[in-house]
């Protein structure tokens, strides 16, 4: 067999990369480095695994273990002693790699081997022995002898779902999370507030789940276009705090972190149609059922200081993760404006102006998430009113939000419309969902390149890694929400875990069906791509 890194070194031409692609295993993401050796290992009747060093969690690791086995091979799979070596050794060894999501996976006539620092590698060498012993395959064929040493390009390898427009049952989350876990990403972001909804339950703000979780009808247009769609039935709903705790420790068991997000000071028509007194004019408010940008968002009065601390505190009870998302987008300043105390407030401070002054609320509401041991992050208009370097900013106006924050110094989470906005179309066929504009194909996710030129070294070590977002205004079923995620978030995975040199569209296009595959056995939806040979 000729070593799979020599295919990629010479850049064979396709057909002769086929003859080779029996035995190369159909990964996505592709791994660091990954070499064919001779042969092939064969189960035997029963499967033997064994585990060696102290593992954080040795239980789920080799739960998951037997799982990928039986799956595989449908045989039964037990513990190794020394009568029966272990055909599966997963090795705890801390000088395995430096990141600490880094493995090797070793394949021989003998047997396989899993090593890695931690439980997240061997975690993920375990999604990449599942890939290669893929499900129901045939025993007799084996697996072929390879060697991989993997770690991930990006240490930030995320979704984002938009429950605030439409929510989605915990059943599809938690589906959501699964085929995350597979393709090796680590972050999911959770938007669960905006104009058209709140879905978290806060226990200090009950009115949040009573009336901001409710609106009076369908959503359709867009505000601006002066849509107007009335169909009379109610929307609504909310996650408890105890099934977002849920979400929380299932996404856990898969080295999945949960970041949620409270989009604030705009993006909170919801809230406000239930406390009427967090905005600047008396309103009343109702929960929208057209989406946009609305002018009415949360005047900066210590009421609403209050408000959101209270909302925080909660939200870090629930959610344990490094950084919060506080939103920060799409704030207009038309009614700081023409609110008095938000003139006075500019006066007091010496503010330049209504941008300078969301600048200094969200330093304020950032300065209480780092009295609670926690972080924030924003979407990139948080950079306008000036950001404390410890905020991460996650950069959608394109990229260039990204360059300028990774310059001053900011840790920068890449999410550009135009390359990862999930809600864009993927084709102009009158048969897609509803999508929300652009033109975003498969291979243009395939595309992205997180890392921009004419960064420095240590600028571009900023640039933490990569998300792509589902917002859901017309997306209203878990069906449609995986139309549009799957694959191009398979793409996207490829992009934030595999070495920029190993991107091969081609190769992915090769890979792709044995993946497909996978998402049937997981009776996910998916958009069947217009690429040759599927
Ligand atoms: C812009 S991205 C928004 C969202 C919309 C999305 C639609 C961002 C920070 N704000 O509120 O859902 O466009 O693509």
């Amino acid at each position: 067999r000729i070593p799979f890194s020599m295919l990629l070194a010479v850049g064979l031409a396709a057909t002769t990369a086929h003859a080779a692609a029996a035995d190369v295993p159909a990964l996505i993401p592709m791994p660091a480095s990954l070499t064919m050796d001779a042969g092939n290992f064969h189960p035997g009747k029963t499967l033997h695994v064994s585990v060696e060093g102290r593992l954080g969690d040795r239980r789920a690791i080799t739960a998951l273990a037997s799982d990928v086995l039986r799956e595989a091979w449908h045989r039964p799979v037990g513990r190794a002693t020394t009568h029966a070596p272990a055909d599966l050794r997963l090795v705890l060894a801390p000088a395995a790699g430096s990141d600490p999501e880094s493995y090797t996976l070793q394949v021989t006539k003998r047997g396989i081997v899993i090593r890695a620092a931690n439980d997240a590698g061997l975690f993920y060498g375990l999604q990449t022995l599942r890939q290669i012993a893929t499900p129901d395959s045939d025993a007799r064929a084996g697996i072929p002898a390879l060697h991989i040493a993997d770690q991930p390009r990006f240490r930030y390898r995320g979704l984002m779902l938009d429950s605030a427009r439409h929510m989605q049952p915990l059943a599809a989350i938690k589906q959501q999370l699964d085929v995350m876990a597979r393709y090796k990403f680590n972050t999911f972001h959770w938007h669960i507030s905006d104009d058209q909804g709140w879905r978290l339950e806060i226990k200090r703000y009950p009115k949040l789940a009573t009336i901001s979780s409710m609106r009076k009808e369908t959503l359709v247009g867009n505000a601006n276009q002066g849509a107007k769609v009335r169909d009379g039935i109610p929307y609504g709903g909310y996650y408890t705090q105890a099934q977002a705790r849920e979400i929380v420790a299932y996404a856990r068991a898969r080295y999945i972190e949960v970041i949620p997000e409270i989009d604030m000071p705009g993006h909170m028509v919801a809230a406000l149609a239930a406390y009427p007194e967090l905005a600047c004019t008396p309103g009343p408010f109702e929960v929208m059922t057209t989406w946009g940008v609305a002018d009415d968002i949360l005047c900066p009065s210590e009421q609403t200081f209050q408000f959101v601390e209270g909302v925080l505190t909660e939200v870090m009870e629930v959610f344990p993760s490094a950084v919060i998302h506080v939103g920060g987008d799409e704030a207009p300043i038309t009614r700081w404006k023409q609110s008095a105390l938000a003139q006075d407030i500019i006066k007091r401070e010496g503010l330049k102006d209504e941008h300078a002054l969301q600048g200094w609320f969200l330093r304020r509401i950032e300065a209480f998430v780092r009295a609670h041991g926690r972080r924030i992050i924003g979407w990139d208009e948080i950079l306008e009113g000036g950001a404390s370097q410890t905020a991460t900013v996650m950069s959608w106006r394109g990229m260039q939000g990204g360059i300028e924050a990774a310059r001053l110094g900011h840790d920068v989470v890449m999410s550009p419309t135009s390359y990862v906005y999930l809600d864009y179309c993927q084709s102009r066929s009158p048969d897609e969902p509803r999508c929300i504009g652009g033109n975003l194909p498969l291979h243009k996710v395939y595309d992205f390149e997180p890392v921009p030129d004419g960064l420095s070294a240590e600028q571009a070590a900023h640039i933490i890694g990569g998300q792509g977002n589902l917002w859901t205004e017309y997306l209203k079923t878990p069906q449609t929400q995986q139309y549009m995620l799957f694959p191009r978030s398979l793409a996207l995975a490829e992009v934030l875990w595999s070495p920029k040199g190993a991107r091969d569209w081609n190769g992915f296009v090769q890979r792709l069906p044995a993946q497909l595959a996978e998402l049937d056995r997981l009776h996910v939806s998916y958009r069947i791509p217009e690429v040759q040979g599927l």
